[in-house]
């Protein structure tokens, strides 16, 4: 693709994101800054909604439902989903430019993931919403005579969206996408980290023509604030969550009192399996980018790789070029491929653990520490890319999420210990194979203990395929007809004929 040319911005004044509820942006909150992790600084000012604007918001998103949007023919519903789309894609560059100002990832990166994926979502679940059907049974009554079951699907009516920071519109689009597409009202909180772009979006559902009150923001954080309001709140139908397995139980602990529906996409701590018949080239390419892409914040990636010991050797070594050949930097700057965590406490918690890998006895393959930047980068939030061996399978860094751009290296001996240590964790959310062996490769898929199990490619699926985790990576799964089981109401209407 051509590189887009870029508008100057004025950055002196920190932009403003402010709360939008029932098709307005309203005045009021607490400020609380926002920074670009790859500098440290500022750039804009969010406003934490207080109880009053939650209400507010979910009172609207009810009428709404109760209304225009829940009652909205389903071609025209699927229609301003489809300029939802269009109109992201007219606004890429502001899009691109918000998301990079919040996370600090490489410009390429954004390019190609995260700002696409907003829109193909809002497609995808348009187009699923279209084409699904719905259940029939025609039966014998008791008297002889005969009826007809038929299921139709209605909105739940408003559901809460709590997402994480790591993939802010990719994954915010995800839920919000095909609960819009059913006929639900949404209110947002995005991460207290990273909530420009669905600012950004609010002001796209307008342009559009989405009726107000359909999609709702609520910036601020968890606990005591927004999140945990939402989470409670009775007028809420579900939550849809994304974020750690610890947040997951908290927010259904704030939801039972009013027994919403859940679907959680939680942590992970996700094995990569590599058998010694593999395309070593594609296995190295395909962990050495899962491992690091996004830094390493991507609830998918393998932190921990099990290699078969005849490749073993070579398979570190050419894993170690691969992550010293990254180059860290500014969003913008030429060659960057490498971005910055996302905050200083991130930092803190991923250096925890390069530090606590050397005391559990791990031999540091790669990386460790921070590296050497100079100018605005020097104050980034930025760690080397990591890789260690030698720890044994009990230690804290090969059983718990770092979510940082490391992983641990292992070898194995035979397809059933691989399998073995591959599932000897509590956490289910993806694993990968490397393989020629087809046969292998479909045994080994089937036996991992995981929501997505990939062969030879990792990140790679149809969005109408199941998404989610088993075990404490989450429950429930999203994605084309699973999405919109979850987010509508189904009634089965028996009639006698
Ligand atoms: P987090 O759990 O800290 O925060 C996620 C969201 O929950 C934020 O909006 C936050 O404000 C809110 N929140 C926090 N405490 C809350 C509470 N008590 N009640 C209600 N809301 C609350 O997660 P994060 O740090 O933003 O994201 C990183 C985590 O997300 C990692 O564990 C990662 O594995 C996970 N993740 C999982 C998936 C997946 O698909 N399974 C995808 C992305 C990220
Ligand atoms: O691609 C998706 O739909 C998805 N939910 C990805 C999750 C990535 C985790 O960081």
């Amino acid at each position: 693709m051509a590189p887009r040319p870029r508008e100057v911005k004025d950055l002196r004044q920190p932009r403003s994101l402010r709360n939008f509820i029932d098709g307005r942006f309203v005045d009021g909150g607490r400020p609380f800054e926002i920074k670009n992790p790859a500098t440290g600084k500022t750039h804009a000012i969010a406003y934490e909604a207080d109880l009053s604007m939650i209400d507010a918001a979910v009172a609207a998103g009810s009428r709404c439902v109760d209304g225009e949007w829940g009652r909205m023919p389903l071609s025209l519903r699927r229609m301003l989903l489809m300029k939802v789309a269009d109109r992201i894609e007219q606004r890429f560059d502001e899009f691109l430019d918000a998301e990079i100002a919040d996370t600090g990832k490489p410009r390429s990166l954004a390019t190609h993931l995260d700002i696409p994926r907003g829109a193909a979502n809002f497609r995808v679940f348009a187009d699923v919403i279209a084409s699904l059907p719905n259940e029939a049974f025609e039966m014998d009554t008791p008297d002889g005579g005969r009826a007809v079951n038929y299921s139709i699907r209605k909105p739940l009516g408003v559901v809460g969206v709590i997402a994480p920071w790591n993939l802010p519109l990719l994954l915010t689009t995800w839920k919000v996408a095909p609960a819009m597409a059913c006929g639900n009202a949404v209110v947002v909180k995005p991460s207290e980290e990273t909530p420009s772009t669905t600012t950004l979006l609010a002001e796209v559902m307008k342009e559009v023509g989405i009726p107000d009150g359909a999609f709702n923001v609520v910036h601020g954080f968890g606990p005591g604030s927004a999140g945990e309001q939402l989470a409670s709140h009775p007028g809420i139908r579900a939550i849809t969550f994304t974020g750690e397995t610890r947040t997951g139980a908290a927010i259904m602990r704030a939801a039972a009192s009013t027994t919403k529906a859940l679907s959680f996409e939680l942590g992970g701590k996700n094995p990569a399996l590599v058998f010694a018949d593999c395309d070593f080239a594609a296995a190295v390419a395909g962990l050495a980018r899962a491992a690091f892409l996004n830094t390493g914040q991507v609830c998918l990636a393998p932190e921990r790789i099990y290699v078969e010991r005849p490749i073993f050797d070579r398979f570190v070594i050419a894993m170690k070029e691969r992550a010293e050949a990254l180059r860290p930097g500014l969003p913008d700057e030429q060659g960057t491929d490498f971005g910055p965590l996302i905050s200083e406490e991130h930092r803190d918690k991923v250096l925890g653990y390069y530090r606590l890998a050397v005391e559990e006895g791990a031999t540091l393959v790669t990386g460790g520490g921070v590296p050497e930047l100079s100018g605005p980068a020097a104050e980034g939030y930025f760690v080397e890319p990591t890789i260690w061996t030698g720890l044994p399978q009990s230690a804290r860094v090969t059983r718990e999420e770092i979510f940082g751009p490391c992983c641990h290296i292992a070898p194995f001996d035979s397809e059933e210990e691989a399998i073995r240590l591959a599932n000897d964790t509590e956490y289910g959310l993806c694993s990968s194979v490397w393989t020629r062996d087809l046969s292998r490769a479909h045994r080994v898929g089937k036996a991992m203990h995981v929501g997505v199990s990939w062969v030879n490619c990792w990140f790679l699926r149809d969005l109408r395929t199941p998404f989610g985790g088993a075990k404490h990576s989450g429950f429930g799964r999203e994605g084309g007809a699973h999405s919109i089981a979850f987010y509508s109401e189904i009634t089965n209407i028996c009639m006698k004929v």
